[in-house]
């Protein structure tokens, strides 16, 4: 199969995170021809340095990537066309696809509201007479399931098993030796990666008020007002922005991982390790609504679902309280059998780009 994504970053990294595990999955996994269509290369380039923002067309990982400026030149589409998150090819490639009828696929939004189940595959007719797909992630297999690379579980049980390339891995992002000590003297590791209005200080406090301490580790320009920070029982660490497969090892080697969005979010539950999720915050408060969806698939102890609720509040609530709470002994141990279970569970689901090129090659019979 030949395949085109499309990408518009809308804001931050989700929107080319996603399209760029999709890119690898479809190529690496299926051996599809992939062109990737970006319009912010900048954004690209900083979840992967091998991103030439400068160039109009380069190939990266044996995939083709075109930075989306229009009118476009190359009018050729492939088998299938991705458009992630409604993001509507140009004209001039809808009119390109009207000659030659490849399939049309909208990668939509993760939701793990029921309504989901539905929705996903449902053709919609379009104005141009071609008919387009509605392709939804999702938690169960009646939805397009989510991108889990195979042997991802292998990968990740032997990186949390190697305590020396761990270390190594954290010397290489800057971590101080006497940081690196802490850890193995016992003190707990978290990653911070979450919205501004994220109450950060307070959890800082109640990660400090562990018996035995914490570590937080923060990407550059993630919660600014934690600089001002100083807080006995934690180190507040700056790490730099790393390529993404790097991310997922930070994620791998914490012990809870603070994400947001939706593309951290699922790489923090591959973790099989605690975390608490910041959910993209939308108008009138409908994340919200979303949050629960997924809270109510999620059987989490008390005390962490407070905190991830807390986490999400627009009010003031004690974050450092219920943080102090959810990470003692007992609740902290149903949260980490919680994280290994949930875990577990969808390892055994088909990923997302097997479900899709299934899908594809599955419609692509029927015509
Ligand atoms: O950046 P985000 O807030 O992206 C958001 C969400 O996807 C949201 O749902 C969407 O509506 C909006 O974009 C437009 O959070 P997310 O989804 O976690 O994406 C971050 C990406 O950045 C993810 O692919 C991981 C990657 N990343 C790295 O590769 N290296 C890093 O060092 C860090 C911190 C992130």
């Amino acid at each position: 199969m030949r395949a085109d994504i499309f990408c518009r970053v809308v804001d931050n990294y989700g929107d080319i995170g996603v399209c760029w595990r999709l890119a690898r999955r479809l190529a690496h996994g299926r051996g599809w021809q992939v062109r990737l269509w970006v319009d912010d290369l900048d954004a690209f380039a900083r979840i992967e340095p091998g991103v030439q923002p400068a160039l109009a067309t380069q190939t990266l990982q044996n995939i083709a990537v075109r930075h989306w400026r229009e009118p476009l030149t190359e009018l050729d589409p492939g088998d299938v066309v991705i458009e992630a998150f409604a993001c509507d090819p140009p004209a001039e490639f809808i009119a390109a696809m009207r000659a030659t009828h490849p399939l049309w696929i909208n990668l939509e939004y993760l939701s793990a509201e029921a309504w989901v189940e539905s929705c996903h595959g449902l053709p919609s007719q379009q104005p141009s007479g071609l008919v387009k797909h509605f392709f939804f992630p999702g938690f169960t297999a009646a939805t397009g399931g989510l991108i889990r690379e195979p042997g991802l579980s292998a990968a990740r049980d032997a990186w949390q098993a190697d305590r020396p390339a761990q270390d190594e891995f954290l010397r290489r992002l800057g971590v101080p030796e006497s940081v690196i000590a802490r850890r193995h003297a016992g003190a707990r590791l978290a990653t911070l990666f979450c919205y501004p209005q994220a109450p950060a200080a307070d959890l800082a406090r109640g990660l400090a008020a562990l018996p035995e301490g914490a570590i937080l580790l923060v990407p550059q320009g993630v919660a600014p007002a934690l600089d001002g920070v100083a807080l006995s029982g934690l180190d507040i660490v700056r790490v730099p922005f790393v390529p993404q497969p790097d991310f997922d090892r930070l994620l791998w080697l914490a012990d809870l991982n603070l994400v947001r969005g939706e593309d951290s979010f699922v790489r923090a539950a591959w973790a099989g390790r605690p975390f608490l999720w910041q959910i993209y915050p939308q108008q009138d408060a409908v994340h919200l609504t979303k949050l629960d969806a997924w809270l109510a698939r999620y059987d989490l102890p008390a005390p962490a679902r407070a905190l991830m609720q807390a986490w999400n509040a627009a009010a003031a609530t004690d974050v450092a309280t219920l943080a102090g709470a959810a990470l003692a002994d007992g609740p902290w141990q149903a949260w980490e059998n919680t994280a290994r279970e949930w875990d577990k569970a969808q390892a055994a689901l088909p990923d997302l780009g097997d479900t899709l090129a299934d899908f594809c090659t599955d419609l692509s019979k029927t015509r």
